[in-house]
């Protein structure tokens, strides 16, 4: 139980960086739930999404974000824009922010233009979460450490490992440090902001990006058209994989169906696991022509703001 020697604390925390750097990652290990799908495409997470630590005397929100990246082509895609339009408007209103690197290798502009970004705006304290030190070669150290650490001004780092776990009890306690009193914004067994039937979505999507190459993961977005619980213990969803070509469509049914059949497989076990109980998932597949750059298709598929 707190005391008043130690106040609840909590707070909202954005976690930044640009694409495929371990962000969805890092929040998964630190909350201790996938709450977020994880890929190694980039472009993977496409929208804000919270994850919720909740200790006795603790909780954090932590903020998931798209990956920011240069929006190189005069026109880029619709959803692109607004990808990182929300990855930017996350680091406002909160507690304290998150830049996630890839502390494996040397910064790219895109990490140099995001540090520049949280200079300019960022009235949250930073911290730069170096991630991927598995994969970071002794040599590299020092002056890899040193170029990350210069990308934003006033923000302490720390070397970290999403995946293999490694120095994120520092990490979280350097986020806790910086955390304002504060009650628990969301019931301790919560874990997510996000509904069942958006978490299915997203894990049929990670199938997809998964067992798809090219264009194919950035063209797919998934719908639950039904859910419906059936018996106490069976709920039926059916849902919607939508690409922007007949091609990709061919590719997601596969020879005979086998494809679409083994994305329904693994996603089934993994709703399951949410739903508490057996699932039977329907799927399709439709042709939407270039979903991706029209706003009433991002509406419905929540990936704008309404
Ligand atoms: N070696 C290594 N790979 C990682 C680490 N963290 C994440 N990854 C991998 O990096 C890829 C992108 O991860 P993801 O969390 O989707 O990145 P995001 O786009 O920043 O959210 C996935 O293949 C992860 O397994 C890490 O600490 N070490
Ligand atoms: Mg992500």
């Amino acid at each position: 139980m707190p005391t008043n020697s130690s106040p609840h604390k909590s707070g909202f925390v954005a976690v930044i960086g640009k694409p495929n750097v371990g962000k969805s990652t890092l929040v998964n290990a630190l909350v201790g739930t996938k709450i977020a799908i994880v890929s190694p495409k980039p472009q993977t997470t496409r929208r804000v999404i919270r994850g919720i630590l909740s200790r006795a005397d603790t909780q954090i929100i932590f903020v998931d974000t798209p990956g920011i990246h240069l929006l190189a082509r005069a026109r880029a895609p619709l959803l692109n824009r607004a990808m990182v339009q929300a990855a930017e408007n996350a680091v406002n209103d909160v507690d304290a922010i998150v830049f996630v690197t890839d502390g494996a290798r040397a910064p790219t502009d895109e990490d140099v233009r995001i540090g520049e970004m949280l200079n300019a705006q960022a009235r949250a304290p930073v911290l730069i979460a170096l991630n991927k030190m598995d994969l970071l070669k002794p040599e590299d150290v020092q002056r890899v450490t040193e170029a990350h650490w210069a990308l934003a001004s006033h923000a302490d780092w720390m070397r970290v490992s999403a995946t293999r776990g490694e120095n994120l009890d520092k990490l979280l306690d350097q986020i806790i440090a910086r955390l304002p009193a504060g009650p628990e914004y969301f019931p301790a067994d919560q874990v997510t902001d996000q509904t069942l039937p958006a978490i299915a979505a997203e894990l049929i999507r990670e199938q997809v990006l998964l067992k798809t190459r090219q264009e194919v993961p950035h063209a797919a977005a998934v719908a639950i058209e039904q859910w419906e619980e059936r018996r106490a213990d069976l709920t039926h969803i059916a849902a919607t994989i939508f690409v922007e070509r007949d091609s990709q469509k061919g590719i997601l049914i596969g020879a005979r169906g086998a494809m679409l059949k083994q994305i329904g497989q693994v996603a089934r076990a993994e709703i399951e696991a949410w739903v508490g109980h057996p699932v039977f998932l329907e799927l399709w597949v439709r042709v939407w022509d270039d979903w991706r750059e029209q706003p009433n298709r991002l509406r419905e598929l929540g990936l704008v703001e309404e």
